[in-house]
């Protein structure tokens, strides 16, 4: 391994600067996708700003230990290829989505593919981390890297400030942006909100809403009587695929339909087999809505009862839910996706 630490110092130190960068990447990517409204904004700045770090460190990246690591001819260095330039890819579809330039196609949105990419890359950097590790010196941690660091991470600023300047002022995507980063579409205008659904579950066939089974605490709840109770309740979807619509749903709060929970966790479950658990301090916040602007909701909406949760990312609003019930579960043992 003589080989990395014979590497000049500013090849280390760019290599050192982009793991530390893919980390921190990959922690604020995950963090501000599963937390909801409350930190994003701040998150969401700083994802930013790394990603335009890592395409600034690019080149230099190109010219060390790429360049090198070609003439050195091992065969994994395609592996090694891979891994850049899905990383590019990952940080420009990131930019496509922050400036709007680019949506995407279908229900491969800008950020839904940033994502999956951004998933994909976990594997490969754990595999570039073990193969190609980087040995830092200790004296390679000194003022000039602390002053190079700042130079990579200002200009990384301003370049985000003119980008979202740029944006603001030539507007390419329309619809306002969140601090999520998403964009609006259809608001109070259902017709036009999309419709999202994961690549493994299906639109179940819903018939007759009269006759759907609902249990609620392990009480059949009708749909009529959701109608009879149903009171407007104003509250964002946010897609994790980079939009957001608001809607006046008409819903029914949780804590009116269950009481006197038992148990660490409450299960919702749709028909499909999706299922979220919530913590019992957010019971306050879910509600089940039967329908937006006093029209049913859509089949693909959800229909005849999904959920709504206030401040939280779309994953959380199951749709065509067939039963609230109290569970053991803790809510950290879930996995971050719903997996059908
Ligand atoms: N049963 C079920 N519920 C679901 C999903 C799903 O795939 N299956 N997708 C979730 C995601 S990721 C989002 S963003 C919202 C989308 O709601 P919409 O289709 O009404 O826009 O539903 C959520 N609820
Ligand atoms: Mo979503």
């Amino acid at each position: 391994m003589a080989v990395y630490s014979s590497q000049p110092r500013l090849a280390r130190y760019v290599n050192l600067l982009l793991e530390l960068l893919i980390v921190a990447a990959i922690v604020t990517g995950l963090t501000s996708w599963a937390i909801g409204d409350r930190w994003s904004g701040w998150l969401v700045l700083a994802h930013a700003v790394i990603g335009l770090s890592m395409l600034l460190l690019a080149p230099a990246k190109m010219r060390g230990s790429v360049a090198a690591g070609f003439r050195r001819g091992r065969a994994t260095r395609w592996v090694s290829a891979v891994f850049g330039v899905l990383v590019l890819v990952t940080v420009t579809l990131g930019v496509l989505h922050a400036t709007g330039l680019w949506f995407g196609v279908g229900p491969w949105t800008a950020l839904w593919t940033h994502s999956l990419f951004g998933f994909l890359l976990i594997p490969l950097f754990v595999w570039h981390a073990v193969a190609r590790p980087v040995r830092p010196r200790a004296a390679d941690v000194d003022r000039r890297a602390v002053l190079q660091t700042g130079v990579v991470a200002g200009a990384a600023a301003a370049l985000y400030a003119t980008q979202e300047l740029l944006t603001a002022v030539t507007g390419p995507a329309g619809g306002e942006r969140r601090g999520t980063g998403s964009r609006e579409i259809g608001s109070h205008d259902p017709a036009r909100m999309p419709a999202v659904i994961w690549f493994n579950d299906r639109r179940p066939d819903v018939t007759d809403a009269m006759s759907w089974s609902l249990s609620v605490g392990g009480t059949p709840i009708t749909i009529e009587s959701l109608w009879a109770r149903a009171r407007p309740v104003d509250a964002t979807l946010d897609c994790t695929g980079g939009w957001w619509s608001e809607q006046a749903w008409d819903a029914v709060a949780l804590s009116d339909l269950l009481t006197d929970v038992q148990g660490r966790s409450v299960r919702v479950a749709s028909r499909t087999g999706y299922d979220r658990y919530f913590g019992l301090g957010d019971l306050g916040k879910l509600h089940l809505a039967v329908g937006y602007g006093g029209h049913p909701l859509r089949p693909s909406h959800g229909a005849p009862v999904r959920l709504i949760v206030p401040g939280r990312r779309g994953p959380w609003w199951v749709k065509w839910v067939t039963s609230v019930a109290p569970s053991d579960r803790p809510t950290w043992l879930q996995p971050p996706l719903p997996l059908t």
